[in-house]
């Protein structure tokens, strides 16, 4: 999603200069997990008055070039000014909830007078009760985001606890229990000054140290539980504060720094020697020593450690962690971005989907003559990978439009037609041109992108936000199944009220609660399709064939072929094999065949046969525990693992992605960046 950046310095002088240039070097090694604005938290005076400190915030949309702009250009900052102690946060942000705008950046306060700041990176999913509990307490917020609830509630338990005098990792896990979602998180205070507070549950994070002395990778870190938690209706009964025997530096008065980021491409030029903090672990630095603290669970060992890693990295590896590109990154964040495009929307135990953009619109949906899904390329085979889905859970008739060809047809669109317009980026300009035309003739508007703030999430009457985090290879992997997911849930929705349909729903429902861990599977294949690759390399062409659930699945597999690997590639629906693209095949025709068991299974194992009657060895992929396809003499076998129906599209595209990008490393091209592609197609 995006970054977090915090450094800390103990009687460490740092000039205020220094400081804001660690902080925004320091967004810009995390700039590739998002980038559509920025912001800091640093002190702030002019005159040097300690008495007249007060916290600095910086914010600005677009880049961290953006915000360091605004820095040159701040006038209210002594940039020469000596800080022994001092605390300073930063954000690149991703946007969740709200549009970028500066208002909308991080960090987020509790007041007019910055008493509380906080960078978040990931999704508060109860930020709505939160936020209805404080405006009723009087809390006035300014941002559109999930994330301005923290720092309000900060101010909130501070200002209601006076008299226990909490410390400030308690406030700040007292503020954690009231939280649902993902996130990281580092608060900084006026009431703490020189001292922060960290935790995280779903988000990484992980605190760098540097210090004169020695940090061994022997050093170990106890966690510290608090005992004795009770939660009341408001959980406000937090227990005894253990004492604070922590990672110190050996003499008291020896200074030391901390980094806390988001992933360790931030913190490697300054130190090498981290922590990764687990769920739950508050981080806290007080007068130079770090604590860490949770609460103890039942199955958790009396005597936890954290220990100092050595990273190994080397500097130029850092902004794609260990891959080799942007999109082999994104194929292998597929297990968590799923999680995260599920996240907070479904109740598993209670099987039910809640989409919040769409809540208000669902009667009038239900009401609706047709579903017409308008897309591009990519997006575009996700609409049509759910499509069969979508019309069995909604029992209204599905159209799939490629956007350019839909204008160029002045299709005709009525009132009563709802059009959903699907867009990683939300800004491709066909389907921005469509969706004019379709609102011009009064149809409900529905978005499904990737991009808060985008022109399609903006121009449309209502949407869902994909969460899948910035993709950056030009190629989309990680947003075709976060795509693929949205739209699954989106007809799970639909077809609550149906009892007929209960049982189809609730193994759906099973089916994404297991998917992330089928996809690790699936990864596991790396090596197999990297060695696959290796065999196709001089190849000419590649066909993809494949039927019902998974003839999508072909096309979006071309596709990728094609744009990564400049091979000829070229999806084939299985049922159409004898009306013409059989001729392609004999011997030499190198056929990639998806046969997987659904109700398409014979009918697959059929073309399968056609295939090899003409000497082809297709390549298949398959179901693991498939006997029938190990009896048949098919070629290499690519085996995922089982799983419902509908969702067997987003385990069989993923072999695919892989192979694609294996084939282009192995012709040495830029997967990233392929020739006469761009990201963002804004003209026609
Ligand atoms: C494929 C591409 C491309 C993309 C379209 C539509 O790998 O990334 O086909 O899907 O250009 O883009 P949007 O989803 O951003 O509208
Ligand atoms: N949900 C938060 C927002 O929209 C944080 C997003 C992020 O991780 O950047 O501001």
């Amino acid at each position: 999603m995006c970054g977090i950046f915090a450094y800390l310095n103990f009687l460490h002088p740092q000039s205020r200069k220094k400081i804001l240039q660690i902080l925004v070097d320091g967004l810009r090694r995390l700039e590739y997990r998002g980038y559509d604005s920025a912001g800091i938290a640093v002190d702030g005076a002019l005159d040097g008055e300690r008495a007249n400190r007060h916290i600095h915030l910086l914010k600005q949309r677009g880049k961290v070039q953006a915000l360091n702009d605004l820095i040159d250009s701040c006038t209210d900052l002594d940039f020469s000014e000596e800080l022994s102690a001092h605390v300073g946060i930063a954000h690149t942000r991703w946007a969740t909830h709200g549009e970028p705008s500066p208002v909308n950046s991080h960090p987020h306060r509790s007041d007019d007078g910055n008493e509380f700041v906080v960078i978040h990176n990931g999704i508060i999913t109860n930020f709505k009760v939160l936020k209805q509990f404080l405006q009723n307490k009087g809390y006035a917020f300014e941002s559109e985001t999930d994330t301005e609830v923290i720092p309000k509630l900060l101010k909130y338990i501070y200002d209601t606890t006076a008299d226990e005098k909490l410390e400030f990792w308690q406030l700040v896990e007292r503020a954690a229990l009231q939280l649902e979602g993902a996130f990281a998180l580092a608060v900084k205070s006026r009431r703490f000054p020189n001292d922060l507070v960290c935790t995280r549950r779903g988000s990484p994070l992980l605190v760098g140290i540097r210090s004169m002395d020695e940090v061994s990778s022997a050093d170990r870190v106890p966690v510290l539980y608090s005992c004795d938690q009770q939660l009341g209706n408001e959980r406000v009964q937090l227990g005894k504060v253990p004492g604070i025997t922590t990672y110190a530096p050996d003499n008291e008065r020896t200074p030391i720094e901390y980094f806390f980021a988001s992933d360790p491409s931030a913190v490697i030029e300054h130190t090498n020697r981290v922590i990764y903090l687990e769920d739950d672990d508050i981080a806290a630095v007080r007068k130079g020593c770090l604590s860490i603290h949770r609460h103890k669970r039942i199955e958790e060992d009396e005597n936890m450690v954290r220990s100092v890693h050595t990273l190994k990295m080397e500097l130029q590896q850092i902004m794609k962690g260990n891959f080799e590109a942007f999109m082999q990154k994104e194929i292998f964040e597929q297990p968590e971005s799923v999680v995260n495009t599920m996240r907070g929307r479904i109740n598993f135990e209670e099987g039910t989907v809640t989409l919040g953009g769409l809540v208000s619109h669902l009667s009038e949906i239900r009401r609706s003559r047709r579903l017409i899904f308008i897309a591009c390329g990519t997006s575009y085979h996700s609409a049509m990978a759910t499509r069969q889905l979508l019309e069995e859970l909604t029992e209204l008739p599905v159209m799939l439009e490629l956007a350019s060809d839909f204008l160029d047809r002045s299709t005709p669109i009525f009132r009563d037609d709802v059009c959903f317009f699907v867009s990683q980026s939300g800004e491709t300009a066909d389907t921005l041109l469509a969706l004019r035309y379709c609102k011009g003739r009064g149809a409900l508007c529905v978005g499904i992108t990737n991009t808060v703030g985008s022109s399609i999430s903006r121009m449309t009457n209502c949407g869902v936000h994909i969460n899948a985090g910035p993709e950056i290879g030009v190629a989309s992997t990680k947003a075709y199944t976060s795509q693929f997911i949205s739209l699954v849930l989106f007809a799970l929705m639909m077809s609550e009220d149906r009892v007929s349909l209960q049982p189809r729903r609730r193994a759906i429902i099973e089916g994404l609660r297991v998917l992330p861990d089928l996809i690790k599977e699936v990864l596991k294949l790396d090596t197999s399709i990297k060695q696959l690759s290796a065999e196709l390399l001089e190849e000419k062409s590649l066909l993809l064939m494949g039927r019902g659930f998974n003839f999508a699945t072909c096309l979006e597999g071309a596709l990728k072929v094609k744009e990564v690997a400049y091979m000829h590639s070229e999806g084939i629906m299985a049922g159409e094999l004898k009306h013409g693209p059989l001729a392609l095949v004999d011997s030499n025709m190198p056929v990639l065949m998806i046969c997987v068991r659904d109700g398409t299974y014979t009918k697959c194992q059929n073309a399968l046969q056609q295939v090899m009657a003409r000497a082809g060895r297709p390549i298949v992929i398959c179901q693991q525990d498939d006997e029938e396809i190990t009896k048949l003499s098919v070629g290499r076998q690519l085996r995922v693992p089982p799983c419902v129906d509908c969702l067997t599209g987003i385990l069989t595209v993923i072999p695919l992605q892989l192979l694609s990008f294996h084939l282009a490393r192995a012709r040495g091209y830029d997967v990233d960046c392929p020739r006469n592609l761009a990201k963002s197609v804004t003209v026609e």
